[in-house]
């Protein structure tokens, strides 16, 4: 299975879930040796580092970029694609369609997590979620034209109140006949949302495009009460493709859960 781990690089973000939060030539350095195969990348913008950089790194370090992460629109600047304010919405579909462009340099897809928002005040459920579709269109196209997929992940209902399960992703996406968007599917969400792992996962493999692999207390799998054999068997035998990636706590130490996280994803 492919692995992959976290390097976050914005301040706003460093009590978050990640596992390295070094400079890029050391967390590279600190991924290729734990034996990952790819880096997902948590940047403030996508002007904040070099593609070129990031190409030499991947280069000395033979390792792929498994995806790239937007939450830096909501933690640094509170862009939303669900925002009651117009010019707030544009500002949010501007930041996610650059890094779009980023992750392309390196065939990674982009996600949408936090900056999906939640509906509230003048914004209805309903409002939101077609805010939601017409963002996801756009995006979709976007991210085709440049040969890249799109990942939108459900969150736990403490962090959004649009959608928080993978079924419901899965509808969304069907529903509006979404093109060229996967769904990420965060384990970590999925525990408290779920009413089975694995049947979340077998019902929805086909619109699965990656997976956040955390334990029910977002830690590495086996520092939790996640039962992670059922789940590897699962995605071995549904011949998974996608990665399965480190976005959990740096718990008891980065290394210590990198090396947890490796362990865990072994058959
Ligand atoms: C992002 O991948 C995620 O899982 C969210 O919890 C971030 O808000
Ligand atoms: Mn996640």
């Amino acid at each position: 299975m492919k692995t992959a781990v976290t390097l976050c690089r914005v301040a706003e973000a460093s009590a978050g879930p990640f596992v390295f939060h070094d400079e890029l030539p050391i967390g590279f350095a600190k991924a290729a040796q734990h034996g990952f195969s790819a880096v997902e990348l948590f940047l403030p913008s996508a002007d904040a580092v070099s593609i070129d950089a990031i190409k030499q790194l991947q280069t000395q370090h033979s390792l792929e970029i498994a995806a790239v992460g937007t939450g830096a629109g909501m933690v640094k600047h509170g862009l939303s694609l669900t925002d009651a304010d117009p010019v707030v919405r544009q500002k949010a579909l501007e930041f996610i369609l650059a890094l779009v462009d980023f992750g392309a340099n390196f065939s990674a897809p982009a996600i949408l997590g936090s900056m999906q928002g939640k509906h509230g005040g003048s914004v209805s459920k309903e409002q939101a979620l077609t805010y939601l579709a017409e963002a996801l269109r756009i995006i979709g196209s976007h991210a085709k034209a440049r040969g890249v997929t799109f990942l939108y992940e459900p969150l736990n209902r403490y962090e959004t109140n649009l959608i928080n399960t993978v079924g419901d992703a899965a509808a969304f996406i069907h529903n509006h006949e979404l093109d060229n968007i996967k769904i990420l599917a965060d384990l970590f969400h999925m525990n408290i949302e779920e009413k089975s792992l694995e049947l979340a996962i077998a019902e929805n493999i086909e619109t699965i495009g990656h997976i956040h692999f955390a334990d029910s207390n977002r830690r590495a799998i086996g520092f939790g009460h996640t039962d992670r054999m059922p789940l590897l068997l699962l995605l071995h035998q549904l011949q998974y493709q996608g990665y399965l990636s480190a976005e959990i706590l740096p718990l008891p130490s980065a290394d210590e859960a990198a090396a947890q996280f490796i362990l865990s994803t072994q058959l």
